[in-house]
């Protein structure tokens, strides 16, 4: 809480290409809540190197990320779109928590276990406290709400964990943030594999639509999307295919299920997936377009990136400021 205004903070890493997944489980979601809360998005390029990563195509990324953020919607006027890296109160926070957080709570996470199974040749320090970074950027801001993803839920708990105990011993520091789950989208699947969710470090480009896919490819993805052999076109769980294809139409033409199962009714796959291909090429044909726009005005990016910056670090300092005095750090004589 800033003032009367609730705060509401996400981030999302500049790593790979980001998918239709990233888009309607996290994106869409943002956009629009300026006007109720106190925005703060953040590329976040710090959580990005517990992977290894390639210097110039992590400046670059991370930068086409911020164009995405401001075309997918969001006002860089109103909500704080900022990179992790440009305000050091991450860093400072996150080694204070990482000093309130138990191995046992780390052990747990699953996204960990999947991430060391997946770079089984660098599992660093930094991958394996990568959850204590995220409470880190969260309780920084005194947010007190977070959309997240399902697959993040675990992570937001073990920032209240650490807020929780953080506060038990020095008093009410930190908000305790609550998690925020849009409804549509929440959970894209896949179209390789229905029971595995869409994810952009697939190995199998088929498997995801990338933000940055034309339109034939797009058609050319589902068309090529795993079905089933029913040949019905129902919203149950025996047709993990066909209900993923009716979710993400129903999240690009903002219809119910029930809509769009009555819409497809006694027709075919190809029909379903056509449609659902058109009902995804419109929805990204805009950002596309934007995002070109965006990369030609260096100037006007190179503001936003300025002033956000300093608005983050101005809320993050406030916080700092407070949790250095509440451990004990000798004050700084200026
Ligand atoms: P990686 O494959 O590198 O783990 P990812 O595609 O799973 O990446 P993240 O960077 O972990 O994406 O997530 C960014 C945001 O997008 C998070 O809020 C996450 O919950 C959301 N998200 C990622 N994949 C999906 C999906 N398939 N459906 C809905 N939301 C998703
Ligand atoms: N771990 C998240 C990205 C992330 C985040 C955050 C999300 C980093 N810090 C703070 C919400 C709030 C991910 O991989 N999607």
């Amino acid at each position: 809480m800033i003032g009367d205004t609730k705060v509401l903070f996400s981030g999302m890493q500049a790593t790979g290409n980001l998918t239709l997944g990233n888009y309607l489980g996290a994106l869409k979601n943002w956009v629009n809540l300026s006007d109720e809360y106190l925005c703060f998005y953040s590329v976040v390029d710090m959580h990005s190197i517990t992977v290894r990563q390639d210097p110039a195509e992590l400046r670059k990324r991370a930068r086409n990320l911020l164009h995405l953020y401001i075309a997918a919607g969001l006002d860089p006027e109103k909500a704080v779109i900022y990179f992790q890296s440009h305000v050091s109160g991450h860093a400072e926070l996150a080694w204070i928590l990482n000093c309130f957080t138990y191995m046992g709570e780390l052990n747990r996470m699953t996204q960990f276990k999947d991430k060391a199974a997946k770079h089984a040749d660098n599992i660093n320090a930094g991958l394996y406290t990568y959850p204590v970074l995220m409470a880190a950027d969260i309780l920084l801001y005194q947010a007190d709400v977070v959309p997240v993803g399902a697959d993040q839920m675990q992570h937001l708990e073990i920032t209240r964990d650490i807020a929780q105990r953080f506060n038990k011993i020095y008093g009410d520091v930190f908000t305790i943030p609550e998690p925020f789950i849009g409804k549509a989208g929440a959970r894209v699947m896949s179209l390789q594999n229905p029971e595995k969710k869409m994810s952009k470090s697939d190995e199998n480009p088929n498997a995801s639509i990338y933000l940055t896919d034309d339109p034939d490819t797009i058609v050319r993805k589902f068309k090529r999307a795993v079905t089933d052999s029913e040949g019905m076109i129902a919203y149950r769980d025996e047709q993990p295919g066909v209900r993923n294809l009716l979710d993400i139409y129903c999240a690009c033409t903002n219809h119910t299920p029930e809509e769009a199962v009555n819409e497809f009714a006694g027709q075919g796959y190809g029909t379903l997936k056509g449609a659902v291909a058109e009902s995804v090429v419109s929805v990204l044909r805009p950002i596309q377009d934007r995002v070109k726009e965006l990369e030609k005005d260096k100037a006007y990016i190179d503001r936003i990136i300025k002033e956000n910056a300093e608005k983050a670090e101005y809320y993050a300092n406030k916080t700092l400021r407070k949790v250095k005095r509440k451990i004990g750090y000798p004050d700084r004589i200026r």
